[in-house]
């Protein structure tokens, strides 16, 4: 049986195909994927370490903070800092972003955007929780200060988006403009392993994922579209973790909606860090993600690093049938 690539073998493959990615590009994804193992054996192992419950503590969008959410993000800052590729982190469990000083990080050309531990209220019953992140280039000059406005850009400018789902098995997925491929951790070996190559989603799908329990706060139009799907006998999937519920949307098709409710008017869900990596996943996919304005989520200007947006996101035809009924 012929042997699966790695991750690192596939990232280096691809650099040489694409001659204008340096190497710090490439290095950058391969110390995301260290960190992804790292991160990786904390959860396989969280029940049996004292990193359960919460830290009774609030992050920016006042979820509470998992312990595990924590321990997570600085896994994720530490790693990012020492990889002297990234020149600074923004991040869920951050109130600002953070600028790394060291005179190679600082004048480095890439910023990273995570959620380092999505889904953390899933962590305590052991469902599967994900990492997010997204790269983009910075647009201040490299020997001056990061700006706000390296985090704050669209998510059409993202440079590559993935996520890593802690479930059954252990996938990394990600995307640098040219498809979507998934990677399976290999414990035997301690590699990610080219598992799903050039992943599609189905352009339909017969299920339909997000809070029903929300079902009174939404609008009209949602309510309309989920009683038309009732009638029409889809199945509800949700896990209440977005990397779960959108990495099961992009091997099934189906849609994934967070619309906006009566405490969270413009959505749950924050642009910067779930939104638009997992949009560019899914369009790179083959399929479609809007806001319930029917905007393009990767074309929505990024004013703040925590600010939030309605996602609609899944297989072209299911999106376009939430789309008629807004
Ligand atoms: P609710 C997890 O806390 C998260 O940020 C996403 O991973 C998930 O899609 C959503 O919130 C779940 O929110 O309100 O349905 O529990």
């Amino acid at each position: 049986m012929s042997r699966r690539i790695t991750l690192d073998e596939f990232i280096v493959s691809k650099q040489k195909s694409y001659s204008e990615s340096s190497g710090e590009f490439s290095g950058l994804l391969r110390h995301l994927g260290i960190a992804a193992k790292i991160i990786n054996r904390v959860v396989n192992k969280a029940g049996l370490m004292d990193i359960l419950g919460s830290e009774e503590m609030m992050n920016s969008s006042g979820d509470a903070v998992q312990k595990l959410d924590n321990y997570s993000n600085q896994l994720m800052m530490e790693y990012m800092a020492n990889s002297g590729i990234c020149a600074g982190i923004a991040s869920e469990e951050l109130d600002d972003f953070i600028a790394f000083a060291d005179p190679i990080s600082s004048r480095s050309s890439y910023v990273v955007v995570t959620d380092p531990l999505d889904g953390s209220s899933n962590i305590d019953v052991n469902i599967s929780v994900g990492t997010i992140f997204g790269i983009y280039r910075r647009l201040s000059p490299e020997d001056s200060p990061l700006q706000l406005s390296d985090f704050c850009q669209k998510g059409k400018d993202l440079v590559a988006a993935g996520y890593v789902l802690y479930g059954t098995s252990t996938m990394l997925v990600y995307t640098y403009g040219d498809g979507v491929n998934g990677f399976t951790y290999d414990r035997g070996i301690g590699e990610f392993c080219l598992s799903h190559p050039n992943m599609v989603i189905p352009d339909h799908g017969k299920i339909y994922s997000l809070n029903q329990g929300n079902a009174n706060e939404f609008s009209d139009q949602i309510r309309s579209y989920i009683d038309h799907v009732s009638n029409k006998n889809y199945s509800l999937r949700y896990v209440g973790s977005m990397v779960a519920d959108v990495h099961r949307t992009l091997c099934k098709g189906g849609v994934f909606l967070y619309p906006g409710t009566v405490k969270n008017p413009q959505g749950k869900l924050r642009l910067l860090y779930e939104g638009n990596p997992m949009s560019m996943i899914v369009e790179q996919a083959g399929g479609m993600s809007i806001d319930e304005g029917s905007n393009r989520i990767l074309e929505l200007p990024v004013t703040s690093l925590h600010q939030r947006s309605s996602i609609i996101m899944g297989a072209r035809k299911n999106v376009e049938e939430v789309m008629s009924f807004l």
